[in-house]
This record gives C-alpha cells, structure tokens and sequence, in this order.
C-alpha cells in the first residue's frame, strides 16, 4: 500500500474535500471529513484488493468461505486506516486540519448485522484471516435493516428500525454483473433419461436476483485484501407494465423479495417469521455456492471430484446448514454425479460450528416449510436421512433405539444441527468444555459414530481492533515496556509477566485505565446524563439480554447493595458503577422485564441521596460495537455469570481481560480457559460448576424455594419485586417473582446468590490495594494473548482446512 506521510494527506483531505463537496475543508463538516478520508483510505486498498485477487488467480491456493447469517463488522474507518498503516498519520492530519479523529471515526454508522457474539467472531475471524495472509472470505447477507435501534422509554425497550444505508456506504462496492438467479417453491418434475438417471426440472418457480456488495477485509500491514460479499435480494425483472392489476401484483411481489434481505432474524416465533428465514437461509445458501462453484470452475477447469482440494466452507452455525442438500443438488441435478460421488464430494467440503447448546436455539424446521420453500432439497434432505438412518440400523445395532434422536428427520421436522453433522466432515465446539459437552453430553451419540469428526477450537478476538486500536494508550504502554513483536505475535505479551512488580509501571498502568474510565464517564454523562464517580470501581456486563447470562444475578446483587445501604449508610463499601448493555430480542418478554427492572433499579439507585453515590447503575442504549469499543477499554471488572454449561464460549471476556479487566465469572465456556492461564489468585470464580448443574437438573434435587424460605436477603428481593420496589409501588416485576418460584429458577440465580455476593466483598477487597490489583490486572493482560483470534484462525487453518498462507 502507498505510504502516505502526514503531509501528502492533509492535501489529499483538502483536495478531495474541493473536488467532492465544492467546499473549503474550513466549512466542511464532520460527516463531509469523515466520507472524503473513507474514499482516500478505499483507493489505497482497492490496489490492494486487485493485487490480491490476482495472486490468488495466479497460485490457485485452496480458498476458505466462511458462511454465515451474520457479521458484526462495526466501523471501518479506524481499522482500515489502522491495518493500511496509516492511522498514525490520519490522526495527525485532522489535527492539523483542526478536527478530532475520534469525532470523525465517530461519523460512521455501524452496519448491525448480527445479534452477538456469533456475529462478531465471524468479524474477527476474517480479519486474522486477512493479517495472517490465509485465502479466505465471508459470505453473508447485506440487511436492509440490521439488529434494530434499542431506546429506552420509560424504561422499556423499544424496537426502531436501523436503517445503516440511509448515507451510502463508503466501504461497498456492488457488482451487478455477478448477480445470480436463485429459485424458490415451485414444482419438481422428475424424468428418467436414457442411461437410466434422473433428470428434475422446476416449474413455476418464483425467481429472486441475488445482487453482491463486496466489502474488503484489510489485512494488517501485509497488503492482502480479502473480501467479504453481502448479498441483497432484488427483483429479476424491473416493474414495467403500465398500471393494471398485474402492475400491483408485480410491485407488492417485488416488495416481498426485497424482504428476504429486509431484517436481521425476523421474529420466527411465528408461522410467517420461520418461512421468511428459511428464504432468506436458501438465499444466501444458494447464491454463495452458485458462486463459489463459478470460481472454481474458472480458475480450475479440472473435475469438481477435485474440489475438495480447492474449497472449504465453514458453516457457522447451523444457519447455511442448507448448504448441504443444496450442493448435493447442484452436484447430482446440475453437473450429473451419482449419489455416492456427491455425498464423498460434499462431506470433504463442509465444516460446522456449533455455538450453543440452548435447544431454543437448535433449529428445527416443519416438513411442510421446507418442501413449499426448497422442494427438491427436501427430497434431498429425506434421502440424506434414509441412508443415515438405515447406516446406523444395520452397521450400528448398538445406537438402534438412539435412531429418533440422531435423524435428520424427526416428528415433522427437519433437525438442522443433525443435517449439519451428518454433512460435514468437522463439527467442532468454540471452547474446551462446551466441546467436551457437545461430545460427552449433547451430542454423545454423534460422537460415537464419529469420533475423528469432533474438535475444539476454543474462540478468539481480534487484538487489533480490541486492544491496538480501541485502547490505544495501553498498547503503546505494552509497546515502550517489551517492544512491538507483540502484535505480530500477541503471544508475546506474556513478557510482560516480568514487569509485575514493576511499580513504575504499575503506575502507568493505572493512569491509563483512569483515562479511559473518565473519558467513558464523559460519554456517560453526555449520553444518560447520569454523573458517575470515575474513581468507583467499573463493573461491568455488556452482552445479549439472555436468562443464562443471567444480568438478573447481577441486578440482584446491586438490589442487595442498596438494601443494606439502607440498613446501614455508614456501610464501607468501595464506590461502584454498575454498567450495562444489551439488547433483548423484541419477542423475548423475560429479557425485556430483566431490562425495565434494571432501568427501574438505576433510577431508584442514582436518585437516593441517602447512599452517597455509592453505587451508581449505568444502562447504556443500544449496544453493539462501537459501545463495546468505548467501554472495554475502562472497565475494571467484567462481568461473566452465566449458568455453568450455558455459555459455549464468551468473547467480551476476553476483550475485557485484554484491556487489564478482571474477570468474576462462572467455571463456564472460556473462563475456565482463563482461569488456567491466569491463576486463582487472579480471577474471581464462583458458583456451580456444570457437573454440578447437569446433577441438579438430573436429579430434580433443587428447590428455589427452600432458598427463598431460608436466605433472608433473597426473601427481602423477590418480596419487593411482587410488592413494588421501595418508591415504586407498581407491582410489575411480580412476573419476575412468579417465574423464579414458579419454574424452580431454572438457572440457578438463586443458587448461585450467596457466593456471587461473597465473592463480590472478595472484589471489594481486592480493589483497595491498588498495586495488587493492577498487578493482577497486568497478569490478565499478559495471558491474552493466547486469546487473539489470530491463533484460533491458526488452529482452523491446520487443524480443519488444511490451508496455507499466501505468502
Ligand atoms: C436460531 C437463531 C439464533 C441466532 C443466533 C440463535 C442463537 C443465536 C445466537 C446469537 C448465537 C450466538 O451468538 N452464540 C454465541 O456465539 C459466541 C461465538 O462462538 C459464543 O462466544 C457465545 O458463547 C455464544 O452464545
């Protein structure tokens, strides 16, 4: 990529921002600066971007595509300019020019296209790819509308529309003349040719255009651009006629094919929220292997019996599962193999993560959904299911009764996590005990019959984005204290292990997290105008609204704190802010009452003045990246208290661990990863662990309750919440109250109270020896390392897709 040096971009700004907006850079506004430094910045790359796509043309290497329904990218602007080598200069450059580079980074509205963590992974999976030169892209769909807008009012959440292409945006590039014809419904006609085989045609399919917009993936400062393709949904044929019934028909038809790339998840609780997912799965599904094979056969020209050696694709998640049956199809129907050539090709192209193991969350699609929507997969599928079921009768007698649980096919519905392992020929988990659980518990039986098939790659986070760019202070401390090999090689950060007594140091590292607890304080009172004391301790918990995540443990315990402040205003505790974020899913009534109960919290708490400020509760609006990124920087605990087994992984913790955080979590997903690396002496863990939770719920042995009889402080908290909380006399939280005595606190709040609360003093002691306490969080820091996505990519790179670095 060009070096541009300060001065040649001052220039570039002033020239472009004349040419593009016929203004002088002293008129120009933020949003002006902001698009004119994006188009410099995308030049740079499209050269690049070109260089690539030629070298991968030239040495035909085996290329990745991860597929998947989401990716939480978050802005561009920063990261781009970080990995082109070139922030540096950038910053200078609007100072110069008299703005703020954090202003104009601000400017970019990040494209919300995903719900959590699973999104955000395939972020971070696609920029290591990127920095460690692998061949490898992202294929996902460009939502109209990504995750909605959370606001609060009154304390509920409510849903807006997130319309992120109401600006163009800067990063896309669409490419009309690689737009493909995808089919739906119809009907399959079935003719046996003259060899014997079978031949299907399609009648009175309804046609769909699948249109990509390709983003580039920059890698750090290695000149290899990747690409991430998002494709939307347009009409094949424009609206023409004059305006007769067929006019309207036609028009109300297009409206319903540009829904299929409208929202992220419509609500699939209902009859018409499924059938539109499973269009929009088939859409992104069909259009990636259409292309994918395109590419194939223009760079190879040889048999597609050789694909395996040239294409993997990782299916995140069972989302594109219908990946499977649909390669089958295009392998059979289209390009004449038999059966059995086609199974052998497509079971050595697939490869499936598993990211949870909440059966909500295992879908499963009606019968009659996916023969109207893709009738000759659900041939497929059935086909697919007979041959599996009757392998395991006759070669596996021992797992005969298991055969109901193993189909494909099963009570009118198609089981996609089944079809997804049936198909691929890896199926791994994204952390040490979730995959132990997939093996020995979930999944035990798929374990038996393939062994070799499981494995685990424990997740990770880009330390670019997550610690070089958003906490850039601390890099540069890590940089001047063991030199720059770390980001290369962020394994090296363990050379900080030596510096842990190092006062000076200490101090430095202190100072830093202070910054960025003020600056997160003025963002704070800017936003909620709520004052928070940047001295008191930042806990924090920002995540998906879930019951497993369990934030009501966490407002519990806030509760219990202001309580006994009550009680006893002279109590000693050190000053805490609790902060939060997340979004509920719209259709999730619990998570949202867990929401308007924490609102109502916060308010209670920040207006008592009988407690001094000694706790403050902080819910900050619609979470997603870019928040993510102003507040791990300043948090000083993160907050990981999910019911042991229930979270397959995490990532914020270890975003929050890499920023100097220290963790108060369950022995769940990564943390006990964490634990391993850092020591006992330096996290805070507490409660069941997931043997003990798997007991309970065998044994029917627990009873909420007994506690709610015996723990007086559990009584005084479920009291409130059904008699009204101390000045709100509303009694809506009695839902809460019912649920949890009522479904026998299905995880384990209650349970697990008395030692988050124990193990809460436990911080509040640590946190008073200042030098102890940064030590640790220097220790934290220094084993972070292992949690770059950049070795995670590694491991998939060897130990799944056998793929090498570019150069
Ligand atoms: C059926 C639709 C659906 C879609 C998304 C169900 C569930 C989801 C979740 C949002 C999936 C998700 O984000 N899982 C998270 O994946 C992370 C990356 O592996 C893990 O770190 C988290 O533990 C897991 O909850």
């Amino acid at each position: 990529m060009t070096k541009w040096t300060v001065e040649q971009l001052v220039d570039a700004i002033i020239q472009h921002t004349e040419k593009e907006y016929n203004k002088s850079i002293e008129d120009a506004t933020p949003e002006e600066v902001y698009y004119v430094i994006s188009q410099i910045v995308s030049r740079t790359i499209n050269k690049s971007w070109q260089q690539t796509e030629k070298m991968y043309h030239q040495h035909k290497p085996k290329q990745v595509y991860y597929l998947s329904m989401e990716f939480l990218i978050g802005g561009l602007l920063e990261s781009n300019l970080l990995n082109c080598g070139m922030r540096d200069q950038c910053n200078q450059a609007l100072t110069r020019l008299g703005f703020s580079p954090s202003d104009i980074y601000s400017h970019e509205h990040d494209p919300g296209l995903g719900n959590g963590g699973l999104g955000r992974l395939a972020a971070c999976f696609l920029d290591s790819m990127a920095s460690l030169a692998y061949p490898g892209h992202g294929l996902g769909i460009r939502y109209r509308y990504g995750m909605f807008e959370q606001r609060f009012i009154n304390g509920y959440q409510t849903e807006l529309p997130d319309y992120w292409l109401k600006n163009p945006y800067p990063w896309e590039t669409k490419k009309s003349e690689e737009a493909v014809e995808i089919q739906f419904g119809g009907n399959v006609n079935m003719f046996k040719r003259r060899d014997g085989s079978l031949e299907f045609t399609y009648e009175n399919t309804d046609n769909v255009l699948a249109v990509p917009y390709d983003v580039p993936v920059v890698g750090y400062k290695n000149k290899v651009v990747n690409t991430l393709r998002l494709w939307s949904a347009e009409p094949v044929n424009t609206v023409t006629q004059t305006k007769n019934d067929d006019y309207y028909r036609e028009l109300e038809n297009n409206h319903s094919i540009e829904q299929l790339s409208g929202f992220l998840y419509p609500d699939d609780s209902t009859e018409e929220g499924k059938k539109l997912r499973i269009k929009q799965q088939y859409f992104l599904v069909a259009a990636s292997l259409k292309q994918i094979l395109k590419h194939y056969k223009t760079t190879e020209r040889k048999s597609l019996i050789h694909l395996p050696k040239k294409v993997v694709i990782q299916i995140n998640d069972t989302h594109p599962s219908l990946a499977i049956p649909e390669f089958m199809r295009i392998l059979m129907d289209e390009e004449g193999f038999g059966w059995e050539k086609a199974w052998d090709i497509t079971t050595n192209v697939f490869a499936y993560t598993n990211h949870t193991i909440l059966s909500e969350a295992l879908e499963k699609w009606p019968i009659d959904m996916i023969q109207s929507i893709v009738p000759r997969l659900y041939m497929i599928i059935d086909e697919i299911n007979e041959r599996f079921c009757q392998g395991i009768w006759f070669d596996h007698p021992e797992l005969r009764d298991k055969i109901p649980k193993l189909a494909v096919i099963a009570d009118d519905q198609i089981h996609m996590a089944n079809l997804a392992i049936v198909g691929s020929f890896s199926v791994n988990g994204v952390a040490k005990l979730h995959t132990d659980i997939l093996k020995n518990q979930e999944m035990k039986d798929f374990y038996h019959l393939f062994p070799d098939r499981f494995n685990n790659k424990t997740n990770g986070i880009t330390h670019r984005r997550w610690l070089l760019m958003a906490n850039p202070k601390l890099a540069d401390l890590i940089t001047d204290t063991i030199g720059p090999k770390w980001i290369k090689h962020p394994r090296e950060l363990t050379h900080l292990l030596r510096y842990v007594e190092d006062r000076p140091l200490l101090e430095k590292l202190g100072q830093i997290k202070q910054e960025n607890k003020q600056k997160l304080a003025n963002y704070i009172h800017k936003a909620t105008g709520i004052l928070v004391d940047d001295q008191s301790i930042f806990d924090v918990q920002i995540k998906r609204l879930h019951e497993y995540k369990r934030q009501l443990l966490n407002i519990f315990h806030v509760i219990y704190l202001y309580n006994e402040l009550k009680d006893n205003p002279h109590l000693e505790i050190v000053p805490r802010t609790f902060i939060f974020g997340a979004k509920a899913a719209p259709s999730y009534y619990f998570a949202k009452e867990v929401i308007k109960l924490i609102n109502t919290v916060a308010s209670i708490v920040n207006h008592d003045p009988s407690i001094k400020g000694k706790i403050k509760v902080v819910f900050l609006e619609n979470y997603n990246v870019s928040l993510a990124e102003k507040i791990i920087p300043a948090a000083d605990l993160s907050e990981q208290i999910s019911t042991a087994s229930k979270e397959a992984s995490g990532t914020g913790n270890m975003k929050m661990m890499m920023n100097g955080a220290l963790t108060i979590g369950t022995l769940d997903g990564a943390n006990i990863e964490i634990k391993n690396l850092v020591g006992d002496q330096n996290i805070f863990i507490f409660g069941l662990r997931s043997e003990q939770v798997y007991e309970l719920y065998d044994s029917g042995a627990y009873s909420a309750n007994d506690i709610y009889q015996n723990d007086e402080r559990i009584a005084q908290i479920l009291n409130q919440l059904r008699d009204g909380l101390v000045g709100h006399h509303d009694i809506e939280f009695k839902d809460i109250y019912y649920h949890l005595l009522g479904s026998n606190d299905p995880y384990f709040i209650l349970k697990d109270f008395d030692c988050y609360v124990e193990t809460q003093q436990l911080v509040d002691q640590a946190y008073r020896y200042n030098n102890k306490w940064l030590s640790k969080s220097l220790i934290n820091i220094a084993h972070a390392g292992k949690f770059s996505s950049d070795r995670t990519i590694q491991e998939y790179a060897t130990g799944i897709w056998n793929v090498k670095e570019i150069f």
